[in-house]
């Protein structure tokens, strides 16, 4: 007699208990106008207890989905049915012909218990497909097995052969390094979840900066945590180098202790220490307690290259919650840094220093995109054509409403724009197929990675579990 009176408790206590479980469907459709979508996704995150169910679907919007169905491990949503568990929910409907690309429709999912109370309310965005020219999708992760499963990709040319690959690291620590093969990202060297694998950067996983501090041509990864160490990637595995062996007098270690950070960039060509190419990295590193100061690698030890020794003068120093590589816009083969402020400077080293370069001057926009950006707005840097040896700055809105990619790069004397997906009538907001607007709940995230040698840099975009990658469709075009 216990068991039934134990179910009969759970199922009075339903309505309160399930209200917090939701359906989330990762990614959301996005349809072409006139097709249909079959299998969308979506996941309940709780779990119903045995019982007669109502499923429900409405619709609000611009245009009609025809055809809306949902079930629930195959039963279809109408009549009050038997369901329980946790389970998968498909949805399916049909675009009309004619509407407009980036249009939405959200659709409403409830499940009502017997009583007529409402046990789960979830939404979804259905969001008419569209495409832009000036991009093609040359890569989409077809599993969370791969690349897209991990939550974190840091990017560097670990292995020497002139493509970036990607050391990507997941929640449960898994790490796993990826190369750009056959047109898919391959896999390479792995933890396989092992903390002991990787020479000791297991624990640093989480706080890696990257770039080629040794200028052996190999990027380094340097890991920040109560010891600051770095790793070389040789012979196939990850081994320990140069560490701060946890002293705290160590300088790199006191830059980015306690709410400092570190800065990679090959920002100075001429006095590079040693018998090293001039393509070592240095390390700006912008200490929480004011001094802002540039290190390089002298193969043993981190050179003192420049500081601000705390000065409150210096230019850089009501930048320094927000300084970033803003890369190499004009072409010379030396990086500069980019402050992002009220105004956007970028600051030049030469002559033993860092110098004001560029600067917005509180204008509102850089080459016609609003600056600041809203919604934390994405700001790429990197060489995406083959026209020029300069860096371009892409610019991608992020938010619900988000519409607008452009890019800009260095024309001689100012920063002009050169690619938007708004200089196509009709615009549509997309680059390529990736739709610009949130979807399933949350903006996208986006990177550039030099997947092949020598090709321009390919734009990543990833919004829940759907990761795909984009190249320009002409290299020889300006962007
Ligand atoms: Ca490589
Ligand atoms: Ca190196
Ligand atoms: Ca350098
Ligand atoms: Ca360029």
């Amino acid at each position: 007699m216990r068991l039934p009176l134990i179910l009969l408790a759970l199922a009075l206590v339903l309505p309160g208990a399930s209200s917090a479980a939701t359906v989330s469907f990762c990614p959301e459709p996005v349809v072409p106008s006139g097709q249909n979508f079959v299998n969308s996704n979506g996941s309940y995150s709780g779990a119903l207890a045995s019982g007669m169910y109502r499923m429900t679907l409405s619709q609000s919007g611009p245009f009609t989905i025809q055809n809306l169905q949902a079930s629930w491990n195959g039963v279809v949503a109408g009549a009050y049915q038997q369901i329980i568990g946790s389970s998968n929910v498909i949805l399916s409907g049909i675009l009309p012909s004619n509407v407009t690309p980036g249009q939405t429709v959200t659709v409403t999912f409830r499940i009502y218990n017997i009583l007529g109370q409402v046990a789960d309310s979830s939404t979804l965005t259905v969001t008419v497909g569209g495409q832009s020219p000036g991009w093609q999708k040359v890569w989409t992760a077809s599993s969370q097995s791969g690349l897209a499963g991990y939550s974190k990709h840091y990017i560097g040319d670990f292995d020497g052969d002139g493509a970036e690959d990607i050391l990507a690291v997941s929640t449960s620590g898994w790490m796993t390094l990826f190369h750009w093969h056959n047109n898919d990202w391959e896999w390479g060297w792995s933890n396989y979840g092992s903390s002991s694998a990787g020479g000791g950067i297991y624990p640093y996983r989480n706080n890696l900066v990257v770039g080629d501090f040794d200028g052996d041509g190999k990027d380094e990864v340097l890991g920040v945590s109560s010891w600051v160490t770095m790793f070389h990637f040789d012979n196939g595995t990850w081994n320990w180098g140069w560490s701060s062996n946890g002293s705290t007098q160590d300088q790199l270690y006191a830059h980015a202790n306690g709410g400092g950070y570190l800065v990679v960039g090959n920002f100075d060509t001429v006095n590079n220490s040693g018998n090293s190419p001039v393509n070592k990295d240095e390390i700006l590193g912008v200490n929480p307690n004011g001094w802002i100061t540039l290190f390089r690698f002298n193969g043993s030890s981190w050179d003192w290259v420049w500081s601000t020794y705390g000065s409150t003068s210096h230019g850089m120093y009501g930048y320094r919650s927000s300084l970033r590589n803003g890369g190499d816009t004009n072409g010379d083969g030396q990086d500069e840094v980019l402050g992002l402020s009220g105004w956007a400077t970028t600051f030049n080293f030469a002559n033993n220093g860092f110098n004001w370069a560029w600067s917005t001057y509180g204008a509102n926009n850089i080459a016609g995109v609003g600056y600041p950006q809203a919604n934390s707005g994405a700001l790429l840097v990197g060489n995406i054509d083959q026209l020029d040896s300069r860096d371009e700055w892409f610019f991608i809105q992020k938010g619900p409403s988000a519409s607008w990619a452009t890019t800009v790069d260095w024309s001689g004397s100012q920063f002009t724009w050169n690619w938007s997906n708004h200089n196509y009538s009709p615009a549509v907001s997309f680059i390529g197929d990736w739709p610009l607007a949130n979807n399933a709940g949350g903006s996208a995230s986006y990177a550039l990675v030099r997947a092949v040698a020598g090709q321009p840099k390919y734009l990543f975009a990833r919004r829940c579990k759907d990761m795909r990658m984009y190249v320009v469709s002409n290299p020889l075009a300006n962007y």
